[in-house]
């Protein structure tokens, strides 16, 4: 829906979340946002603030955040700051008018935006100032009817608008539907002009297609020139692919966009919420549900980095189990699978495993990795290094075997299900 703007920032958004990057990588990926952002047309010298803000403050990584979360929230941050920070609110502004070329949207906005006022408690009437198609005050009249509003319809432009102002008091907000034309004309820019001057409207809202794409940053300048917007509408989002464009391109006038249509339905309507809008763009929620995907897809990595297992990890996984209580339960859970664990395990005390420590310590990476070439020797060598008596060493590794029995018939059970299984137990177990 949203475009080639937003694939592009969900791709490197995705990268970041589900693939593991370093410092290099993260560089990599800036130049891919950079390249991305310039295609959209914000500003030269925008994106490349944009781009040296993240990079410098990368190199001071908050430490409760890792590169990848602390990267994808400096993206966040950063595309919120150029799509507009702040939430829009209509309410209390009285006199609102509509402008735009025709066909942009603007007899259905103004009802959607009706309907959107009234729904909040307000008493709105609608005013048909579009006299130059025979046919748009029905199409007025008709959605006006639909909503349940109050309409004003007269015999010409000036004469509606004067009246409408009569009706000022009875009312919490009046909404000008306004004539358009292919272009902006003359005697169009004439006529917005003097009806603006009739009414003297506390919100000029342009109304754009977002198929305009790039095109809508001129035509708000234009119409801004003309009658001096405060707002825009970008309708027609669901139609195009264009609208992550036409969205910052407006984003990068000084009137920002203020509401967002996206159907013919008329509650295909809402204010512009920068967050909410990004979060779609992102495609994967909020931030905060953003980083917490990271962190799980972290968790998945951490996991499968604990390696085979050897004694490097068999003391790991031992204090694993302890805090574990009993691994019997879990066990009990996996279906077709009962075994057992030994006892002395899982009932084992500070002090054994202190021992077994300094055993590991004494072995060399090598006999520690490939633990079948302890022979009696080696394992002479090991009990006098660890200051223990041969007999405790053969202990630990006759343990040692049992937990590689058990390793290996785990291997052969799905790996991802049973370490995701073992996590909702709070247990980071790999075999
Ligand atoms: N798909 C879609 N169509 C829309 C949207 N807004 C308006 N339209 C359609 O666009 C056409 C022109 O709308 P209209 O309000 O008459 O434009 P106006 O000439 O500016 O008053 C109509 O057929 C509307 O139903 C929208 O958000 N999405
Ligand atoms: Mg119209």
């Amino acid at each position: 829906m949203l475009g080639a703007f937003a694939n592009k920032i969900k791709e490197i958004v995705k990268k970041i979340t589900f693939k593991k990057i370093d410092e290099k990588e993260a560089q990599k990926i800036l130049e891919e946002l950079k390249l991305t952002l310039l295609e959209a047309d914000i500003d030269f010298e925008t994106v490349n603030n944009i781009i040296n803000s993240i990079k410098s403050k990368l190199r001071d990584i908050p430490p409760t955040l890792t590169l990848r979360e602390y990267l994808i929230k400096l993206i966040y941050d950063n595309l919120v700051e150029i799509l507009g920070k702040e939430k829009y609110s209509l309410i209390g502004k009285k006199k609102i008018m509509l402008v735009g070329l025709f066909g942009s949207g603007k007899t259905t906005a103004s009802a959607k935006l009706a309907n959107y006022l009234k729904k909040k408690g307000l008493k709105v009437l609608l005013v048909c100032l579009d006299y130059h198609r025979p046919a748009a005050p029905e199409q007025l009249k008709q959605l006006a009817e639909k909503i349940n509003v109050n309409y004003l319809i007269g015999k010409d432009a000036y004469e509606t608008a004067k009246k409408s102002l009569e009706l000022e008091k009875e009312y919490d907000s009046i909404i000008y539907d306004t004539a358009g034309r292919n272009a902006l004309d003359k005697e169009l820019a004439q006529e917005l002009k003097n009806l603006s001057k009739i009414i003297n409207p506390n919100e000029v809202l342009l109304v754009i297609p977002a198929d305009l794409g790039k095109v809508a940053k001129v035509q708000a300048q234009e119409f801004n020139k003309l009658v001096g917007i405060t707002g825009i509408i970008v309708t027609k989002l669901d139609s195009t692919a264009k609208a992550g464009a036409a969205i910052i391109a407006c984003s990068q006038t000084n009137a920002k966009v203020k509401f967002i249509s996206y159907g013919e339905k008329i509650d295909a309507f809402d204010e512009y919420d920068p967050k909410s809008f990004i979060s779609r763009i992102l495609g994967l929620g909020d931030l905060d549900s953003l980083l917490k995907k990271v962190k799980e897809t972290i968790k998945e990595e951490e996991i499968k980095e604990i390696e085979e297992f050897n004694f490097e990890t068999f003391l790991k996984q031992i204090e694993y189990i302890k805090k574990l209580g009993s691994m019997k339960q879990i066990i009990s859970y996996l279906p077709g699978l009962s075994i057992s664990l030994p006892e002395e395990i899982i009932e084992m005390q500070e002090e054994k495993i202190k021992k077994w420590k300094a055993i590991i310590q004494s072995m060399t990476k090598e006999e520690r990795k490939n633990p079948k070439i302890l022979n009696d020797s080696r394992i002479k060598r090991i009990a006098k290094g660890s200051g223990t008596s041969e007999q405790e060493v053969r202990e630990l590794i006759s343990q040692f075997k049992k937990m590689q029995k058990i390793a290996k018939m785990f291997k052969g059970f799905d790996e991802k299900k049973l370490s995701s299984m073992l996590q909702k137990f709070g247990f980071r177990f790999k075999f």
